[in-house]
């Protein structure tokens, strides 16, 4: 397996190393900071053209379970633990029955969300749906969302408009949708001030799926609503390894522009082929490269937010399979770790890297900044564009380095 044994002491990024397992890979612990939503364990395999293929997982049972394997925590939508129409009396025991649970297990809420895309109602819209009446039951639901995740400790609060979006564009002005977005988050956030809540929002952006069109399709376009928003530090992105990679973006780079605007509140993971159906499969079972730069992204930057798988078995799986999803979802980020921290380590990938100049690009391009005097110097020169254009930046090298250290032979 891993042979961790071998490595040396050389820890260029900071990834701290991990005791490894009976096989050389880690177990994983609560310190690893892994969640999965109830909705991800209790998928029951319904897909738009067939039935459900599992029983419904009590989340009691869930939450015991991933206890068991290793996770920091569960995160649910409103309807996932309790389901609409409960009674005040349901509503109660179900809540006392799921305390219990996580009192009993250790296991934390970080993260609460609102189902906005099952009922009916929700057809034409939530946040955005052109009758203002669809619009308010959305908030007061999600209000109601926001006041059972304090209450189980969630500080933060995940929007993914799933219907926010069109197939006959005749029928929505994107811009004034767009007004509604804001205005239902700035309404959110106007809430959680008044009430003095610690939590955070983060926009979960999709192409499409289940609408033609979903509005905040990427990550670039939430990033860019952030900032029309009245409390924008209040809000941040909760990107997605499948939604992004829908598009036929590269996920890594993403989390990165995230990162970089300090928005990176929540991050969703799980396995997804470009220009197909949003497949939720288990984590680096696809895009295995983009999987391992994100992994080494994280862990670089000691992001401390949760690792939330938000994925799902195949449809071909019984009880057993879904707990072999949840055990390979966390396997495969740490043995993903366990290789960005032998990426750092290993002499030959730093020279392949000083030969791709990749240190480099921590330098500015004008060391005398924005001054006159200091753009008039660049200007001036001397250049030597034909020079420069002959070199060889040994792409190849490096990035066969990097597969083969991906397929354990380095
Ligand atoms: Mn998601």
């Amino acid at each position: 397996m891993l042979g961790l044994g071998k490595m040396g002491p050389r820890r260029r990024h900071g990834i701290e190393p991990t005791l490894a397992g009976v096989d050389g890979v880690p177990t994983p612990t609560p310190e690893d900071r892994f969640t999965f939503g109830l909705w991800t364990v209790g998928n029951r395999g319904r897909d738009p053209f067939g039935h459900e293929v599992r029983p419904p997982l009590d989340p009691v049972e869930a939450v015991h379970r991933l206890a068991e394997l290793g996770a920091y925590g569960v995160n649910f939508h409103d309807d996932d633990l309790v389901p609409p129409g409960s009674s005040a009396a349901g509503r109660a025991s179900i809540l006392g029955r799921f305390r219990r649970a996580l009192d009993a297990t250790g296991m934390k809420v970080p993260m609460a969300t609102t189902n906005l895309f099952s009922h009916p109602v929700f057809k034409e819209g939530a946040f955005t749906a052109n009758d203002p009446a669809v619009r308010r039951y959305a908030l007061a639901k999600t209000l109601d969302a926001i006041e059972l995740g304090v209450e189980l400790g969630a500080g933060v609060y995940v929007m993914w408009g799933g219907r926010e979006g069109t197939e006959c564009d005749a029928a929505k002005d994107v811009r004034l949708a767009l007004d509604r977005y804001k205005e239902a988050v700035d309404l959110c956030c106007a809430h959680v001030r008044d009430r003095g809540y610690d939590l955070r929002f983060a926009l979960e952006p999709k192409p499409n799926e289940p609408r033609g069109n979903l509005l905040l399709p990427t990550v670039g376009h939430a990033l860019a609503f952030v900032e029309r928003l009245e409390w924008p530090e209040m809000v941040g992105i909760n990107p997605e390894f499948a939604h992004e990679t829908m598009s036929g973006l590269s996920f890594h780079q993403a989390v990165a522009q995230v990162l970089w605007a300090g928005k990176l509140f929540h991050v969703d993971l799980n396995g997804q082929v470009p220009g197909k159906f949003d497949q939720d499969f288990r984590f680096a079972s696809e895009g295995l490269k983009d999987a391992f730069h994100l992994v080494r992204l994280l862990e670089e930057a000691r992001w401390d937010g949760m690792r939330h798988f938000d994925a799902h078995a195949y449809r071909t799986e019984d009880a057993d399979g879904v707990w072999e999803f949840a055990r390979g979802c966390m396997r495969s980020y740490l043995i993903l770790r366990e290789k960005a921290r032998r990426f750092a380590a290993d002499p030959e990938i730093a020279a392949a890297l000083d030969e791709a100049m990749a240190g480099r690009i921590a330098e500015p391009t004008s060391p005398g900044g924005h001054a006159p005097d200091a753009i008039a110097a660049i200007r001036r020169g001397p250049h030597d564009p034909d020079g420069l254009g002959a070199r060889g930046y040994g792409h190849e090298r490096l990035d066969q380095l990097v597969t083969e250290l991906l397929l354990g032979v380095r």
